[in-house]
Formats: structure tokens, C-alpha cells, sequence
């Protein structure tokens, strides 16, 4: 035998791979032989987290010997998606974790793949959670991310016969090696009762029913693993799992009931984004988990302080967005029924800790409860909150130029009509720092929904224009890009976004410019491949890819875009002759399952899609794709093969938008509304480097006070009206053909978004996209330049601005 070939085709095994290896045996139970790729999934999120382990003790440590204040971000959705690739990225092991895999015969990159995408939220708002978990840790600041453990999270979305249907999404059917349950933290957390006083004026609430809230928690590694934080999500346990007298009678449901019912708080993710749900469940989820991490928050506090007085000094509880509200009553009943304090003080101590952010002004989202319900539910948080509008409103009577209309407007009881509790005057009250997410949505809160309670307390209310992880979103989907930007600019970028614009005089460089334009190119190849072997769709790589991928919603107005795409189609049937761009439409997206006209949105882009790709006379000047299942890995995917990001939602009604950083971070150019951050985007890259068309915030305002006539509109513009009655007519839907006609007619009738009014616009600056695509060396150097001016969007700047102005943890 010879022995030197052997040793050669067995190289010696790295000391990552024996602990591979040794997990995949004695913590999985399989040998080498036997496992599946999940099993090697598992073994290797097993062997990289031990060695976060370390490093989140350590962490822990170090936050106790210092006694440093601690941030607290409450959220009911964290977005987070897979985190195998993240971890090992920030850990920088790419590597060595590869390199060991393929010593054992197993692809990095494969199985990366099947990890499920940890998909608890539904778009933008659980997205930012997310990349603002990862700057905490990158910034070196303790902090703990508080949310639920959804059984299941964000639905599935299968497209049949071009509709939206949802399936639920098992993401932990395999088992979740990346959490620890910590069964000795667990609290009580009560539902209705009664509440009841004694002689000395103590409040006692005795709850008609309780549920254990039990913590899950799950590192998140910061970048070059400084510091690990934890995610610490709520499970719900009965505190009577089984009642073995009902099960010995025959009776095995009844048995397990409280089981069931208390499992219930944690199923299932409000599949809702902007679209009103007011049921008595997610009210429940509100309490449950606002209660649970209150008390743990105030455990902590005292367990290493002692006194809770001093709790603003050492915790920072920031609401993201109203879905937390009810914690601020919370805090003030601990304070007062368990710690003794008087409500004054409680108060200044509550106001002093927590931070609110709003996420949004569309009314339908701005939550609020029918009274009835919520003093059902939470009969002495209801009394808090009656005593903290007395106090507000005593407050408000006593300043200069509040009049009975602004004190409707500034009570925490909504009178008009059905009584209700708002849940943002609550937040917006109970917080020392109020925050929109781009500069142009806090001038509105300003104007419109805060107004009176912003002249009441006029300096609470300030800006943090939101941001994005870097490493996500541009080291980890895009490796070819970054190494390019590495190549010709150094390291200092992946220390700090902000070291981009040094690549700005690179697009001046015409070697460079191609070098850009062959990573742009290699990345469609890769998401064409993806497409063809999903859809079965055949697409051009030299099309311009031209994107659209967010939640459905009328007010981003898909609908927009899909009705310029017909027109174009229509375009370029009539004039075969002209010299047409070819251009890709790429949609993606998920619809809330109760939203009729988004799930109509849905099915038109499908049809439309239908139509124009198997019209053989277009060619490959325009196709049209439909991507399924929308979630975080597949935006991973399709961001860094952009051409064209559309972001072109009616001005004032987008609060931010973060999809569209993401894109400018990758090289695509924005065409955009003046809306959310895409007014400072513009700011940041220049005129030039974005496409602006359409209406601004104050003059859709303005067109809406003034009586707009869409009718009248639509009748002027030839190509508009073509497009808008071709769809109506059924030319895309033939078996169906009135499938269309509600949708259409109320652009005619109201037009609430303002399609009709943006639409010459719209179709003028896609043209102006032709032109400019024509000129390939000015649109890769726009495309670098975005690249190199949108660093201050990174979520580390974010997180940064909120540690200083609200945290005071700079
Ligand atoms: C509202 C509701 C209403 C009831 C049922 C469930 C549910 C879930 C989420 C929401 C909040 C919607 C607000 C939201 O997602 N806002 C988005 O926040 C992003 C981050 O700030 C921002 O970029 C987007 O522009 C904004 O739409």
C-alpha cells in the first residue's frame, strides 16, 4: 500500500473540524457517516456558539463590574433571519469555519442555505430591530432586545394561479440550536380580576387568570465580536399545564386547556403591517410580553443597585413604536403597588426611563382599545391611566394656547364615538424623548398627529433618521463588492460606514468603473440563476434589474409601477422601431392576509407577468417576475443585483423606508418619491445620482384639502388612461375579466394615494432611466457614488445618535 498517497487524500483535520465533529456526535447523536445536512447545520451553529459563549459571559461581566447602564429595546417583532452567516462573519471565522467544513466534505455556503429564516416581523419596523441589536453589540453597548417567541412567525407566502396564500411557517420544527430556554426566569403575568384597596390605600390587583412568561434567549454577536447582547424572547407556560382530574375523567382536551390557552400568546405573529387589528389577542401579546420584561428589567435593577428609585440611571427602555405602550403603565404599577412609591415620584421615574419611536401616521396603524376591552383585560393599568391623563390634562389646562380641541386631542381617552385608549398619546406622554424615523416624517408628527401634545411639551419630540447594518447588508450578501471596495480603498469602511466617500473619486476611474460594473453583473447572473431555477424564468443579465420588494400596501403603490409596466408594454408594441432598454421587473412582497386590494396588487403583477412574458414579439426588452415568499434571504439576494430600486411611495406617507439604503449601499440608483428617507438620501448623493419625480409631502396635502379630481386626470393623460382601462377591461385577466374593475374604478373615483397625480411623472423619470442607463459610464459612476455617500446611513450612526440624545449612555 502506499502510504504517502493515503495521508495525502486524508489531510490532517484542523482543530475546528474535531470539535465539529465532536458536536455533531455527542450533541446531535449522528456520526459522520449517517448525517444530514441539517445535522451538520446543527453542529456547526452548536461549535460557532460555543465560542460566542465565551464572549457573551464575558460581556456580562464586564457590563456588572462597571455597573454600566443598560438599553433595553422593546419590540414585538425582530426581524432577524438567519444568523449562521452573520455570526461567523462577525466573528471573523468565515475561513476557518469553510476550511474545516470541507475537510469533513461540507459546503459553508450549502449549509447556510437551509438554516431557517427567523422571520418574527412583518417588514420595516422588525427589520430595524434588528439591525439596531447588531449595532448595540458593535458599539460595545449592553443591551437586551425584549420580544415574543413566535411558534410561528411571519406566514409563508405560496403564489397559486398568481394569488397570495399563506401557510404557516414552521421555522423551529428542527430545533433552535442558537436559543437557551432559562426556566429560572419567569414571571407571572395576570389577566382580568378585580382590584381592590385597603384602609392604608393600597391597591390590590388579584387577576382573574395567569400565565408564566418563561425567557428564550439568543446571542447577537457584534462585529468582530467585541460584545455579545442577548435576545431575550418570551415563551408563555401554564401555570397549570395539565389538570389531571379532568383527564382522568375522560376528558384529555379540557385537560389540557390552559396549556392551549396560554400558548395562544405566543403562536402566531399579527400577520398585519399598517392595517388596523383589534382583537383582544394582540392586546394580550402587548401585556404579555410588556409585563414580563418590565418586571425582569426592574428584577435586574434591583438585584444589582438595590434601590429602584435610581432605575432612570441604569435603564433605558426604548418602545418601538405603540406595540409596547402598556408598559409605561406597567412600570408605574410596580413602582406604586410593589415598591411603595407616591405617583409623583413614580412618574418622574417612568418618564425619566422610557423612549418612544413612531413608526408610523397612517391612522388605520395608530393603535388604540376599545375601553371596555382594556380595562377587561387590565382593570388596574386602566385606573393608572385614567390618573396619568388627569395629570396631563392638568398640565395641558395650565399652558398657553391649549384650547378644548387640543386637550381632545392630547387626553389618552379618545371620546369621538367608541371610547378608546391611545396607545401612542400613552407612549408619547409617559417618555422623555419622542422620535421619528426621518427628518421629513418628524417635521409631520410635529404637524399632524402630535401636534397639541407636541405644543404642550415642545421639546420632546426629535429626530433619528434610521439606518441599516453594514455587515448584513453589504460584507454578507455582497462579498464581490466588498472586496472591490476593499481593493481600492482599504479597511477602514468595515470599521466605519462613514469611510465610503473616500470611493467617491472612483467613479471618475474607468478601470474601476468596470471592475463595479463586472461584480454588479455577476451578482444578476447569480439572482437570474436563482429565478430560472425557482420560476423557470429565463432572464437577461444586461436588462436593467429593476425592483420593487416591500410589504404590498396601496400607499407604496405597486400598483403605480405595475401600471407604468403596462404602459411600457403598451409603448413598445406600438414602437418595435425605437431603441428600448431592456428592462426586468422584479416584485416581491407579502400582503396582509385580510387585505383585499394588496392581495389584488399581488395578483395583477401575476397576471401582468403572465401576459408580457409570454408575448413573444416583446422579447427580452421587458419581463416581469414575481418572486415568492418575500423574507430576509431572499432581499440578501436580490439587493446586491439591482439596477433600479423603487421607492416611490405618495410623499408624507412613507415614515422612513429602509429597503431603499440597502439598495444605494449596493449600487442601485434610487427612483424615488420626496418621501421618508429618501428626501436625505437625495441629500446625501447628490441630485445627480437619484431620479425624483412626482408630488411632495405638502402638495399632496394640498391637492387633497383642495378637492383632487383623479377622473379628470386620468382623461388627460393618453398613456395613463390606456393602461388603467386595458386593465379594467380584463385584457390581462380573460378569464376573469372583471377582475380588475373595483380597483381600477377607485383610482377614477378617489385615488387616495394619488396614482393618477404622479403618474406622467412617474412614466417621464422612467425614461429618463433610459436615457441615462444608455450612458453606461455615467450610470456605473452614479452607482459608485451612491455607494460611496450612503455610509451615514449605517445603523452604527443610528444607534449612535439614540445613545447619546435619548439613552444618555454615550
Ligand atoms: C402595525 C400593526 C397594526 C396592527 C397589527 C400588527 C401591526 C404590526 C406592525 C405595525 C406597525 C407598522 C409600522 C411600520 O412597520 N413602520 C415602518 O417602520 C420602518 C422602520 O422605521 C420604516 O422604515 C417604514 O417606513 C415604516 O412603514
Amino acid at each position: 500500500m502506499n502510504v504517502t498517497a493515503l495521508a495525502t487524500s486524508a489531510p490532517p483535520r484542523s482543530p475546528l473540524a474535531d470539535r465539529l465533529v465532536d458536536n455533531l456526535i455527542h450533541r446531535i447523536g449522528k456520526d459522520e457517516r449517517a448525517a444530514l445536512p441539517h445535522d451538520w447545520l446543527a453542529a456547526t451553529i452548536l461549535t460557532v456558539r460555543d465560542d460566542i459563549i465565551d464572549r457573551w459571559m464575558a460581556s456580562t461581566r464586564e457590563t456588572h463590574a462597571a455597573k454600566s447602564k443598560r438599553v433595553y429595546y422593546l419590540s414585538l417583532e425582530f426581524l432577524i433571519g438567519r444568523l449562521l452567516r452573520d455570526a461567523i462573519a462577525n466573528l471573523g471565522k468565515n475561513r476557518e469555519v469553510s476550511q474545516a467544513l470541507s475537510q469533513l466534505g461540507v459546503d459553508l455556503a450549502e449549509i447556510e442555505e437551509i438554516e431557517p429564516d427567523a422571520a418574527l416581523g412583518n417588514g420595516g419596523l422588525g427589520r430595524l430591530a434588528a439591525c439596531f441589536m447588531e449595532s448595540l453589540a458593535t458599539l460595545d453597548l449592553p443591551a437586551y432586545g425584549y420580544g415574543i417567541r413566535y411558534m410561528n412567525g411571519m406566514f409563508r407566502q405560496r403564489i397559486d394561479d398568481g394569488w397570495q396564500v399563506e401557510l404557516p411557517e414552521n421555522w423551529l420544527a428542527h430545533g433552535n440550536p442558537w436559543e437557551f430556554e432559562r426556566r429560572e426566569s419567569a414571571y407571572f403575568v395576570g389577566f382580568g380580576g378585580e382590584v381592590t384597596g385597603n384602609d392604608a390605600g393600597q391597591v390590590h390587583w388579584k387577576p382573574a387568570e395567569a400565565v408564566e412568561a418563561v425567557a428564550v434567549d439568543t446571542p447577537v454577536v457584534g462585529w468582530r465580536g467585541k460584545r455579545v447582547n442577548t435576545l431575550r424572547l418570551w415563551t408563555a407556560v401554564s401555570l397549570d399545564p395539565i389538570k389531571l382530574d379532568k383527564f382522568n375523567a375522560g376528558d384529555h382536551e379540557g385537560a389540557l386547556a390552559g396549556q392551549v390557552r396560554a400558548e395562544s400568546l405566543v403562536r402566531v405573529l399579527y400577520p398585519a403591517d399598517s392595517t388596523a387589528s383589534g382583537q383582544e389577542l394582540r392586546l394580550r401579546q402587548e401585556y404579555f410580553f410588556s409585563s414580563a420584561s418590565i418586571q425582569d428589567i426592574v428584577r435586574r435593577h434591583i438585584q444589582y443597585f438595590g434601590d429602584v428609585r435610581t432605575l432612570p440611571d441604569k435603564a433605558a427602555i426604548q418602545l418601538n413604536d405603540t406595540h409596547p405602550a402598556v408598559s409605561v403603565a406597567e412600570l408605574m404599577r410596580l413602582l406604586i403597588d410593589h415598591h411603595d412609591l407616591a405617583f409623583d415620584e413614580a412618574w418622574e421615574i417612568t418618564k425619566a426611563t422610557f423612549g418612544y419611536t413612531n413608526h408610523t401616521l397612517l391612522p388605520e396603524a395608530l393603535e388604540s382599545w376599545p375601553l371596555p376591552l382594556f380595562e377587561r383585560l387590565l382593570p388596574r393599568h386602566m385606573q393608572i391611566v385614567y390618573a396619568i391623563n388627569a395629570r396631563v390634562l392638568r398640565e395641558a389646562r395650565k399652558a398657553d394656547g391649549i384650547d378644548d380641541e387640543a386637550i381632545g386631542a392630547i387626553s389618552l381617552i379618545d371620546e369621538g364615538g367608541e371610547r378608546r385608549v391611545r396607545m401612542a398619546n400613552l407612549a408619547f406622554a409617559g417618555s422623555h424623548s419622542v422620535n421619528g424615523v426621518a427628518a421629513l416624517h418628524t417635521d409631520l408628527m410635529k404637524q399632524t398627529v402630535f401636534a397639541d401634545l407636541h405644543k404642550l411639551y415642545p421639546a420632546r419630540i426629535n429626530n433619528k433618521t434610521n439606518g441599516i447594518t453594514p455587515r448584513r447588508w453589504l460584507f454578507e450578501c455582497n462579498p464581490g463588492l466588498t472586496h472591490l471596495i476593499r481593493d481600492a480603498i482599504g479597511e477602514e469602511f468595515l470599521d466605519d460606514a462613514a469611510a465610503l466617500t473616500a470611493l467617491a473619486p472612483f467613479a471618475e476611474d474607468a478601470a474601476f468603473r468596470e471592475r463595479f460594473a463586472e461584480v454588479k453583473r455577476a451578482n444578476k447572473v447569480a439572482l437570474a440563476a436563482h429565478i430560472k431555477d425557482r420560476m423557470g424564468l429565463r432572464l437577461d443579465p444586461d436588462a436593467i434589474f429593476d425592483v420593487q420588494i416591500k410589504r404590498i400596501h396601496e400607499y407604496k403603490r405597486q400598483l403605480l409601477n405595475i401600471i407604468e409596466t403596462v404602459a411600457l408594454y403598451d409603448q413598445i408594441r406600438s414602437h418595435p422601431e425605437r431603441n428600448w432598454t431592456p428592462r426586468v421587473k422584479l416584485f416581491a412582497g407579502k400582503a396582509a392576509s385580510s387585505y383585499h386590494n394588496a392581495k389584488l396588487i399581488i395578483k395583477l403583477a401575476n397576471d401582468v407577468a403572465r401576459r408580457v412574458n409570454g408575448d413573444p414579439s416583446i422579447g427580452k426588452l421587458l419581463k416581469v417576475a414575481f418572486l415568492p415568499n418575500y423574507n430576509v434571504s431572499l432581499a440578501e439576494r436580490i439587493v446586491p443585483a439591482a439596477d433600479l430600486s423603487e421607492q416611490i411611495s405618495t410623499a408624507g406617507m412613507e415614515a422612513s423606508g429602509t429597503g431603499n439604503m440597502k439598495f444605494a449601499l449596493n449600487g442601485a440608483l434610487t427612483i424615488g418619491t420626496l418621501d421618508g428617507a429618501n428626501v436625505e438620501i437625495r441629500d446625501h448623493v447628490g441630485d445627480e445620482n437619484i431620479i425624483i419625480f412626482g408630488l411632495t409631502a405638502d402638495e399632496v396635502a394640498a391637492k387633497r384639502a383642495d378637492g383632487y379630481e383623479p377622473r379628470a386626470v386620468i382623461e388627460g393623460s393618453r398613456e395613463l388612461a390606456q393602461a388603467v382601462n386595458a386593465i379594467a377591461s380584463g385584457v390581462f385577466s380573460p378569464d376573469d375579466p372583471n377582475r380588475y374593475q373595483g380597483l381600477m374604478a377607485g383610482l377614477y373615483e378617489h385615488d387616495w394615494f394619488m396614482v393618477a397625480a404622479d403618474f406622467d411623472a412617474y412614466a417621464a423619470a422612467q425614461r429618463q432611466v433610459d436615457a441615462r442607463w444608455a450612458d453606461r459610464d455615467a450610470w456605473r459612476a452614479s452607482a459608485i457614488r451612491n455607494v460611496a455617500q450612503v455610509g451615514w446611513f449605517s445603523s452604527d450612526r443610528t444607534i449612535g445618535e439614540y445613545a447619546r440624545d435619548i439613552w444618555n449612555v454615550l
